[in-house]
């Protein structure tokens, strides 16, 4: 899917936008969250654009695999073996960035229910 020119991570995928790159792979790449909400919070993102998790699955569903093996390696290269992965889905439940990304969370202990 092409480049949205308005989409922010889209320009950060572009390298339009500096960030703090942690990890890079062939569809993804993962860097830091400008705003952490705990010791580690990195954002997994897709080159390619998609608005939500469930499109990107319909769309190129090895390149959500390739998400999620992408965060775990994130985990790993951060040493939390415990961590949270988090695809906010619609504004209601949070989603404020519409290129999906999954938040890798970890390195605190975690509370259930999320607020
Ligand atoms: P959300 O699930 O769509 O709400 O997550 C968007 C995240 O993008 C949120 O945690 C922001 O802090 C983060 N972010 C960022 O890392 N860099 C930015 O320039 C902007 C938002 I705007």
């Amino acid at each position: 899917m092409s480049p949205d020119p308005d989409c922010l991570f889209c320009k950060i995928v572009a390298g339009e936008i500096p960030t703090n790159v942690v990890r890079e792979s062939e569809r993804t790449l993962a860097f830091r969250d400008v705003s952490p909400q705990a010791p580690t919070h990195v954002l997994v993102v897709p080159r390619d654009h998609h608005r939500d998790v469930a499109e990107l699955a319909e769309a190129a569903p090895e390149t959500l695999a390739e998400l999620v093996s992408t965060a775990k390696a994130v985990a790993d290269d951060e040493g939390i073996e415990a961590h949270r992965l988090v695809f906010n889905t619609g504004a209601e439940a949070g989603q404020s960035v519409f290129h999906v990304h999954g938040h890798v969370l970890g390195g605190r202990r975690m509370t259930w229910p999320p607020g």
